[in-house]
């Protein structure tokens, strides 16, 4: 008995064939993607890079240090680095490098310098690159701490000055993709860090005090103080009628015999508190309220004044309350 394939069989065997050999190279491909994952990775290393304080406030002109650490934890013994690079960038409207002022890489454990951004190349782009490796592979710093506390590396110090005053903060950041930021250890292993991008403002360096701002805040003293008696002459007693009137610091008593007396609340010193009072009260209080001198001698709404107590010696809500009191019993002693 022939046993020829026909077509139709021949065309599901290949079929069959194909979906086989797909199925095969499917699952070579994932396995050699895990290996190729093992490589990029280093044996569970967490590293992360920032800037160290996280944020700072200059003031224009102010030179403020960052410092530019790397943290590792899980790292296995002897582990060290090889090779570190890492690129931020800052805005050079705002912030520029000092003159004569270089990056100090000497804390880093890295004993080559493939590349440090000094001023000129750093202000002119607004770039720092910092490219450090070990001198012999293996003799790197040390990112392994066997009580498994972080291993903080301080790469480098980098000194920022303030140049004109930002709206807010801004970001120092960090170039993260792997072209410019790598770290390699000494099995030749990537890292991939975390970044944390720092931040500064830059405010006004002086406080400048603007006189037209706000109403002023000193109670103006209308008359010389009575505060120093060897400077100002003694104030005859109020009692005294006959003193010389440039040398008062409270107006003259009414004549004696007055119905009521200044004290009393008689501006004009005729024979009632009246409205007449009210209206040379208010007079003197509208100057008193815009600062306006008036003479002791004039001041004659000023029911409370006492030649020893300058805070009696204007003439304002105190001498209404005076005023208001005794024309209330003027008033009834009217009728
Ligand atoms: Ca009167
Ligand atoms: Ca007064």
């Amino acid at each position: 008995m022939a046993t020829r394939l026909n077509t139709k069989q021949i065309f599901a065997l290949v079929i069959a064939l194909i979906l086989i050999l797909g199925l095969y190279a499917a699952i070579r491909l994932a396995g050699q993607e895990q290996e190729l994952r093992k490589k990029a990775a280093s044996s569970g290393v967490q590293a992360s890079l920032h800037l160290i304080p996280l944020q700072q406030t200059l003031t224009v002109g102010e030179t403020k240090e960052f410092e530019l650490q790397a943290t590792f934890t899980g790292a296995e013994s002897g582990e060290r680095l090889d090779y570190f690079r890492t690129e931020f960038n800052f805005s050079t409207l705002y912030l520029d490098i000092p003159p004569d002022t270089y990056i100090d890489v000497s804390q880093s454990g890295f004993n080559r310098i493939f590349r440090v951004d000094g001023p000129i190349a750093a202000n002119s782009s607004g770039n720092i690159v910092i490219e450090l490796g070990a001198s012999v592979p293996g003799n790197g710093p040390l990112v392994y701490n066997q009580s498994g506390t972080p291993v903080v590396l301080t790469i480098a110090k980098i000194k920022f000055r303030g140049k004109a005053v930002t709206s807010g903060f801004k970001p120092l950041s960090f170039l993260t993709d792997k072209f410019n930021s790598q770290l390699v250890n000494n099995q030749s292993l990537y890292l991939s860090p975390q970044y944390a991008d720092g931040s500064y403002q830059v405010v006004a360096g002086t406080v400048t005090l603007n006189p037209t701002a706000g109403p002023p805040t000193v109670t103006p003293v209308p008359l010389p103080s009575t505060t120093e008696p060897t400077v100002t002459p003694v104030p005859l007693p109020s009692t005294e009628p006959s003193v010389t009137p440039g040398n008062l610091v409270c107006p003259p008593p009414c004549p004696v015999g007055t119905a009521y007396t200044r004290a009393q609340g008689n501006a004009n010193c005729d024979s009632a508190v009246d409205l007449i009072d009210f209206g040379i009260w208010l007079d003197q209080f509208t100057k008193y309220v815009n600062y306006e001198t008036i003479a002791a001698a004039s001041r004659t709404a000023d029911f409370n004044c006492s030649s020893t107590d300058v805070s009696t010696q204007g003439v304002d809500l105190n001498d209404f309350g005076i005023w208001l009191y005794y024309f209330s019993q003027y008033v009834n002693a009217q009728t």
